[in-house]
């Protein structure tokens, strides 16, 4: 699909509010544009790489160094994480859909000013080693972002089990100055401690070191201060009982190609899904929708 053809499907009250282009990598993408904020998505992995308020910088981080190209994830902005999280035995960690190009299947402009976009994952091979599915995913924006990973179990007699995540890369003015908020008490996954249960026991976490940890059974608001950009981030979800949150400090980001060394500094990674002990098991004809709303405002 290239960005010509995408525009024929949008049709004409696409026009002002979404351009079509070859973004980086010739990689089909499309720009949004509301009264309140900019948006862009690829078509590769229906990745959402830029979110940004007319009144405030950049929502989401998205890595210098990152690969553009078909069959590869972006490093940065918000990886569609689908059907598993983490690493799989010889295929691709954390899943395919995030490699793969989604087909546009609507574009709805609302009334308010609001911009939704409507995408769906197509057949693939590896799809077959599970029972037959849909994958939707509704990207919609005005002053906020909101996401919805739609699953529907098109199986008549198997069940559909599955994990899920939305693993949204934030840009912070620095790493080791926010706080991030609404996890007090809930029991983490340690991966740095090899995968070690603990507890959360505070309700400001802030990072100055490698943090790699899901959060079970989490369904609340988490919130990200970033005092140096005087910017309150709120991350709001329905449907996703697991948040990982993540930070691969200075060693990590020297072993990643698509990262730069000292990248670490600007993201944080708050991660909303369903994944290890979380994951999502769908009855014959089930469905199940993951819902996260990205919004910020001024840290009074
Ligand atoms: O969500 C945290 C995590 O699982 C980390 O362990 C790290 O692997 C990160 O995802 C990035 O994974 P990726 O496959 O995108 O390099």
């Amino acid at each position: 699909m290239t960005a010509s053809n995408i525009a024929e499907i949008a049709g004409p009250e696409a026009l002002g509010r979404v351009t079509f282009l070859d973004g980086h990598g010739e990689l089909p993408m499309l720009e949004i544009s509301t009264a309140w904020s900019t948006a862009a998505i690829y078509l590769n992995g229906a990745h959402v790489t830029h979110f940004k308020r007319k009144d405030e910088p950049p929502l989401l981080f998205l890595s210098q160094c990152s690969r553009f190209a078909e069959g590869h994830a972006i490093r940065g902005g918000i990886p569609v994480i689908f059907p598993w999280f983490g690493p799989r035995e010889g295929l691709a960690q954390h899943g395919y859909a995030r490699l793969k190009s989604w087909d546009l299947k609507e574009f709805a402009p609302a009334p308010d000013g609001s911009v939704s976009v409507r995408f769906r994952l197509p057949d693939c091979p590896e799809a077959s080693a599970f029972p037959p599915y849909t994958a939707d995913y509704v990207v919609t924006v005005n002053q906020s972002l909101t996401l919805q990973l739609i699953i529907t179990n098109r199986s008549k007699d198997a069940e559909f089990t599955f994990e899920n995540c939305l693993h949204t890369y934030f840009e912070v003015a620095d790493v080791t100055a926010i706080s991030i908020h609404g996890l007090k008490g809930a029991s983490y996954l340690d991966k740095v401690a090899s995968f070690l249960e603990k507890t959360e026991t505070s309700d400001t976490l802030r990072i100055a070191s490698e943090v790699d940890r899901t959060y079970q059974n989490t369904t609340g608001t988490v919130e990200i201060r970033d005092p140096r950009l005087g910017r309150r981030i709120r991350i709001e979800k329905q449907g996703s009982a697991s948040t990982v949150v993540w930070n691969p400090w200075i060693a990590k980001s020297r072993q990643m190609p698509d990262f730069g060394d000292e990248e670490y500094e600007r993201m944080i990674c708050i991660e909303s899904g369903n994944v290890g002990s979380d994951s999502v098991s769908l009855p014959p004809g089930g469905s199940s929708t993951l819902t996260v709303k990205l919004s910020s405002e001024t840290l009074a």
